[in-house]
């Protein structure tokens, strides 16, 4: 009913009703950005007849639904269009490979080509006769073979894609190399495998520019890259960086999946069944994920849908060639209305600040924090492994001596509910650590929502880079980003008072040091343009 339309976003992708999940080969074709995902027409929870959902943009955030591009109608996908990747062969001529069940329940790739290449659109996808083109291979079961990725072009013209699976208790990507891209062959052994992670999910394998935050097609094969080999476990999306040697086909890791808290991850929060691709006019990787909800299926099925995507993230290697960095693409800020701005403004402890005058609800807010003094700073003896468990441990009421400080966004004006974004910061015996924590411990008054607090640490020396986060705010979720893009968490809330008129936003300092807001800026957010497309109004 309207009641719980107050967790509707207002410029952030999703479908009308019902159930989505993981973006599915988002591309730019012909001056037209595409991101189709996985869609329940049936309901909001997730189905057993998924389609690709299809919708078109021309600036990643306005958008236009269209009809569906691929439902469940052959032996070779009766059960399903689970999600898979799109690659543009030359001429500009994209074709989609993703994952069928089959009438066997059987996980096989597919392929798919556009119905009429001169259609602006691309409306119609046609499926290819011979499908599948891939099945499951002698020792990998028919439910661990899917989620092809964007395929991409050795020296010797071979086409090479990943298929995520696992077996013999290994988490792996499946190599399958093609002329034609139609008929595919696998590779004796995978590209990469790790008996540290379950199943990889909504693999992904890019090249990334050392140097530079511009992205490279696919297919980019040169000295001055490193590959980014990224796989979904355990219900987040883990990378590693290194380099791969085209004439072998041999991916050569800087450092391997390990299982553990210290492994990589796009974002340290809600995150999930990721995608990137290369948008060649702007010369930029662009990263879409899936934000599943943190209420209840119930609530989901009351409320009449369930799901969004994270904004369009630019997504390049940081310049020490250790990590990804990420940040959200500059079309968003078309979107920044009413503007208010703080300076030079001392936050003694125990001090919270209002920011008036934007619709908290719906905004964007970036802040730089100055630490006088950050040699006082409380001293760690040993290295934080477990940052979310810490800032579980230690929430926004729990003093430090630098930190907790940061954001309340979310928040009513009497404080009862609120969703805070904050630092702590610690000396050690060889330089400084800068936690980043969400914690939504205290997001809702109301039950039966999942809480959990996210946290991770910001890879910077606060003593040469100031402390600065940015954060989207729109109604059911917070997308966060710190230090430049080093560190990202994604979480969803559902406020039963601060929504609407009565959110409000709050900078806070619960550390017994004072800090210094160098600068705030927060702009009201307006409503993105998401809507149907009148010839696919009728379908669901
Ligand atoms: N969701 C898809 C699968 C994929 C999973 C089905 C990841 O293809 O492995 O909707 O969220």
């Amino acid at each position: 009913e309207a009641s719980d339309q107050l967790y509707r976003t207002s410029f952030h992708f999703q479908s009308p009703q019902n159930w989505l999940n993981d973006p599915n080969g988002p591309m730019l074709h012909k001056g037209i950005y595409h991101l189709f995902y996985q869609y329940n027409p049936k309901g909001a929870v997730f189905g057993d007849k998924m389609v690709w959902a299809h919708s078109v943009s021309c600036d990643l955030i306005n958008w236009m639904h269209l009809r569906h591009a691929l439902c469940p109608t052959e032996p070779f996908d009766i059960n399903s269009c689970w999600s898979g990747s799109i690659t543009i062969l030359p001429e500009s001529r994209p074709v989609i490979l993703y994952t069928g069940i089959d009438a066997d329940n059987r996980q096989v790739q597919n392929l798919a080509m556009p119905k009429n290449l001169s259609d602006p659109l691309l409306t119609e996808w046609i499926k290819f006769s011979q499908n599948p083109v891939m099945t499951p291979p002698q020792g990998v079961d028919a439910h661990n073979f899917r989620d092809p990725t964007t395929a991409w072009q050795g020296l010797d013209g071979k086409w090479r894609v990943i298929v995520g699976s696992w077996s013999n208790n290994q988490g792996m990507a499946i190599l399958y190399r093609s002329k034609d891209f139609l008929s595919w062959t696998k590779s004796e052994s995978p590209i990469y495998s790790t008996d540290k992670t379950g199943m990889w999910e909504c693999p992904d394998f890019y090249p990334v520019r050392i140097n530079s935050s511009e992205g490279v097609d696919n297919s980019i094969l040169n000295p001055n890259i490193k590959h980014v080999m990224k796989a979904g476990f355990s219900s987040h999306d883990y990378y590693i960086l290194g380099t791969y040697v085209p004439e072998m086909d041999k991916y050569t890791p800087d450092t391997n999946f390990t299982g553990t808290t210290v492994d990589l991850r796009y974002d340290y929060g809600k995150f999930y069944g990721s995608k990137t691709f290369f948008d060649s006019v702007n010369r930029r990787r662009i990263l879409w994920a899936w934000v599943n909800e943190s209420d209840s299926s119930e609530d989901d099925i009351r409320k009449g849908w369930s799901g969004l995507q994270s904004i369009p993230r630019q997504i390049w290697l940081d310049s020490g060639g250790t990590q990804l960095l990420q940040w959200p693409v500059e079309e968003i800020n078309e979107l920044r209305g009413n503007k208010v701005s703080i300076a030079h403004r001392k936050l003694e402890s125990e001090s919270v600040l209002e920011v008036n005058g934007i619709t908290a609800s719906q905004a964007d807010v970036e802040i730089v924090f100055d630490l006088p003094e950050l040699e006082n700073a409380e001293f760690l003896k040993d290295p934080i492994l477990d940052p979310e468990l810490l800032c579980s441990n230690a929430n926004a009421s729990v003093k430090g001596r630098f930190g907790p400080f940061g954001l309340l966004v979310l928040a009513a004006k009497d404080l009862t509910e609120k969703t805070a974004i904050f630092f702590r910061i610690f000396r050690g015996k060889n330089g400084y650590t800068v936690l980043m924590c969400s914690d939504q411990s205290r997001s809702s008054l109301r039950d039966g929502v999942d809480k959990t607090t996210f946290g991770a640490l910001v890879k910077i020396d606060p003593r040469r880079e100031k402390v600065s986060l940015r954060s989207l705010i729109d109604h059911s979720i917070v997308e966060s980003f710190a230090g430049e893009g080093r560190t990202s968490i994604t979480t969803r809330v559902y406020p039963t008072v601060a929504v609407h008129e009565g959110a409000h936003l709050y900078v806070f300092n619960n550390g017994t040091k004072s800090v210094v807001v160098s600068r705030l800026d927060a702009w009201s957010m307006s409503n993105a343009r998401i809507k149907q497309y009148e010839d696919s109004s009728h379908q669901s």
